[in-house]
Order: structure tokens, then sequence, then C-alpha cells
């Protein structure tokens, strides 16, 4: 019943896109509140989205970006690559560039990321390390970069996709040099550089629950027990048609809920494979729902962002040739039935 109430419902908001009503440039730049943030923020929540340093020259896009949204965050950015791109040598200015701008439109901010395997300069991944050199040139980064944006991150996703999908330890330099207890190492440096900071460890595949979610659970719990400075719990939700709905997200977020932590979803996208047609973007937009309805029953899932929020910057033609369409927004900033049922749900 309520998935064909659904589908009419999407159906019906891309016919009126279709033929223009509520959509084109002129409704965009009209702001009509309230915005997905609006209507979130009355959930106590946030409503964000994920932009790139290159994208913020196109000023529909960034127009939409600052008038939707009440939370940012830097897609590249702030990455290890792009923060120390030489030992010792630190640049801001790609994160400053979006940290000022959110600022400026009272947007939280997420900071994304200070340790993952992906993204890291030549000079990380170049030679070997010995223990203390890794755990040395790892503090640094963590706190130069915590400290330089210190009092102005709501939230740091501080490791970043640490399990396989297993359960089991991600064999990266710094478990294979450091040990698992890296984790609970950056946590506490990242604490000591920005106390006020919420910590996050942050990954995909964890939606449902399963081993991989069971093993952020079991190591949350511990370094919880630990007294370790972690907050939160990042569910980056990139998930796929084809692989079916994770019917088990809010049973899990409550998990985690009730350690105490907070949980976010912090990357979501819905991507499918092309051809779009009207029933796949029917699908996609009960799914959008569908997760944000699990998040508003959890009081402790404190937010929800898109890996940007229009299919124009997504990163998934790129990196799945053949799929797409991921997000609530077009190629040409159009909403796309996702849209008008992510405000169904907030409201
Ligand atoms: O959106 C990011 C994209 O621009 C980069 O090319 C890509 C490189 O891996 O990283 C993307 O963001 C990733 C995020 O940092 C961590 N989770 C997976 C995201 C998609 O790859």
């Amino acid at each position: 019943m309520r998935k064909n109430r659904l589908r009419l419902v999407g159906a019906l908001a891309a016919l009126l896109v279709a033929a223009g009503i509520g959509a084109g440039p002129p409704a965009q730049a009209r702001h009509e509140p309230p915005t997905l943030a609006d209507l979130a923020q009355r959930h106590g929540r946030y409503f964000g989205s994920a932009t790139d340093n290159p994208e913020l020259v196109d000023e529909p896009y960034k127009a939409l970006l600052g008038s939707e949204f009440d939370q940012i965050t830097p897609g590249n950015g702030m990455k290890w690559y792009a923060t120390e791109p030489q030992q010792g040598v630190f640049d801001f200015a790609k994160g400053d560039e979006i940290v000022d701008l959110a600022r400026a439109r009272h947007q939280k901010v997420r900071g994304h990321t200070l340790v993952w395997h992906s993204q890291l300069p030549g000079w990380v991944t170049g030679r070997e390390w010995t223990a203390p050199e890794l755990r040395a040139v790892l503090k640094k980064h963590i706190q130069t970069e915590v400290r330089h944006y210190r009092g102005k991150i709501y939230a740091w996703d501080v490791v970043n996709e640490a399990f396989n999908e297993d359960g089991t330890y991600r064999e990266t330099v710094f478990y294979k040099t450091l040990g698992p207890g890296y984790i609970a190492d950056a946590l506490r440096w990242a604490h000591q550089a920005d106390p006020k900071a919420r910590l996050y460890l942050n990954d995909y595949n964890v939606e449902a629950i399963g081993p991989k979610s069971d093993a952020y659970y079991r190591l949350a719990k511990e370094l919880r027990a630990q007294g370790v400075p972690l907050h939160g719990f990042g569910l980056q939700t990139h998930l796929a048609l084809q692989y079916g709905y994770p019917t088990t997200l809010e049973d899990n977020l409550r998990r985690f809920s009730r350690l105490g932590l907070d949980t976010a979803l912090t990357e979501v996208d819905v991507r499918m494979q092309l051809p779009v047609t009207e029933e796949k973007l029917a699908q996609q937009a009960d799914w959008y729902r569908d997760m944000t309805e699990a998040c508003l029953a959890v009081r402790r899932c404190v937010g929800i962002t898109v890996w940007d929020y229009t299919d124009k910057y997504s990163w998934i033609p790129a990196v799945f040739p053949g799929e797409g369409a991921a997000l609530p927004w077009d190629e040409q900033l159009r909403p796309k039935p996702a849209y008008f049922a992510l405000r169904e749900a907030l409201k």
C-alpha cells in the first residue's frame, strides 16, 4: 500500500518536474522556505551536502548549496594528500575555502577525514616506516589539522574505512605498522587538539546489521568502556538499487545509540544502473524517504549528508561505469522524486 502511494507521489513529482513546474532556474533562485535544512531542524537534525572546491565557481550550484542545507562536508579538501602534501608542509587553503563559505551561511562543517588508507600523499605511502616514526607522523598530521580548525568543525571523521567486509581490520599502513591501537590513539590526539569536536568512525556498507557493522559495534563498545573519546558512528550510506535496501538500518542505528553514541548518515547516495526510468526514480525516492524516517526514529541520529546534492557532481559515474543518477537533484539542478520524498519524510 504505502509503497504504491510513494510511487504515485514520486511519479507525480517527476511529472511536475518534466512539465517545468517547480523546476528550472527561476524556482531555484526563489529559495522559498522551508528548505530541507529548515525541515530537519524542526526535528533537531541537520541536512547537509558534500561539496568540492572546483564546483564553487558554479554560481547556481553554489546558491542552492547555500540555501537548502545547514551542514557541509568537504569531499576532498581536508584529506591528507590535500592538507599535508609534503611531510610537515601543511596547506589548508582548500578546507579553509569551504569552512569560510559554510561559516558565512551558518552551516555546520563535518571534517573529512584525518586517517584513511586512500588519498594519502606519496611521501606516506612511498616508504617503509617504523612504528615510532609513523606514530609521530600520524600524531602531527592529526593535531596540526584539528588545531587549525579548532572551534570551527562540528564533527570529525577521525578514522575512515578501518574494517574489511568480513569485520577484520583493513590492512592499512597504519594497522600494519601500529596495530589496532592506532584508532584509539587517533581519537585521543584529535580530542586533545579540539575538545569540543564530535569524533567519529566512518565507513560504507555498515548500514545493515552484519559482520562489518558488528565489528564497529564491538570496537565502539570497547573504546567507550576504556574512556576513549569516541562520540559518533558515521554510516556513509552509498546505496545501489540493484543490491537492495538495508532494512535493518533503524535497528542498527539504535544499537549504536544505546552505546551513547551519535550516529549520522554521512555520504548518502542511491545509485542505479542507467538508463534512468521513472520506476527507478520512484524506488530511489522510497529509499531516500525510508532512510530519513529511520534516522528520525532514532533519537541520536543527528543528521543526514548527501554526497553532493546534484548528479552533476556525483563521484559515481567515474567509479561505477554505467551507473549514476544517485542524488536528489539531477544534472540540471532540477529536483528529482527523491527530493520530494525527503521533504515528505521530514514533514
Ligand atoms: O567524493 C570523493 C571523490 O571526489 C574522490 O575522487 C574519491 C576518491 O576516493 O573520494 C570521494 O569520497 C569518498 C569519501 O572520501 C570516503 N567514502 C567514499 C567516497 C566515495 O569514493
